[in-house]
């Protein structure tokens, strides 16, 4: 049986954190959502969905691991619906902290209520492990280089704007 996990976010922007829960995502499962979902507790932003998709394929492109990887947008429902949509297994997250996981728990548990899907936390590598996108917006608003923290095709999508 083929397994299938969705990997969501706000990506805006993606980072190497999110780059190396993507890579890890895609060592476990056969194939991997990446989705980029609109949520309502960030609004305004860096980058516009279309933007933050793109990005994500050129990044996991120039990473080496596009083979089994879909880019796709969500902003119609319940997460746990696009899964069931999808046919999905899993979703799979990246804990940085005590303070994700208390924010992940309850909605792992309502998604496998709502969708009998599982939540796999995965955790990045230390040097990745406090990079936030809300850190990134807040070096670039402030004139500072953030190339140590995002893929390069962020800095390429930041220089167009
Ligand atoms: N290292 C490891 N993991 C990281 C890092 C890092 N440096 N940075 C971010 N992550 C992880 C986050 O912990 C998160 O798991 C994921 O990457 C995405 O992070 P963001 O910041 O891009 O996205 P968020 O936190 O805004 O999440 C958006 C979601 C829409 C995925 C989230 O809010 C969600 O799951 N919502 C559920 C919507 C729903 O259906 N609700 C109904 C009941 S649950």
């Amino acid at each position: 049986m083929s397994r299938l996990a969705v990997v969501p976010g706000s990506f805006d922007p993606v980072t190497l954190g999110h780059l190396d829960v993507i890579e890890r995502a895609a060592r476990l499962f056969d194939s991997v959502h990446v989705l980029v979902v609109h949520n309502p507790d960030k609004p305004g932003g860096l980058l516009s969905a279309d933007a933050r998709a793109a990005v994500i394929e050129k990044a996991v492109a120039d990473a080496g691991i596009q083979g089994r990887i879909e880019v796709a947008q969500y902003s119609a429902g319940l997460l746990a619906d696009y899964c069931t949509q999808v046919g999905a297994t899993a979703l799979v997250k990246g804990l940085r902290s005590h303070t994700d996981l208390v924010y992940e728990t309850p909605m792992a548990i309502v998604n496998e209520h709502l969708a009998g899907v599982e939540t796999v936390f995965v955790l990045p590598k230390p040097e990745n492990a406090q990079v936030s996108s809300t850190l990134v917006r807040q070096v670039i608003a402030l004139g500072g280089d953030v190339t140590p923290y995002v893929p390069a095709a962020v800095l390429e999508a930041v220089r167009a704007q």
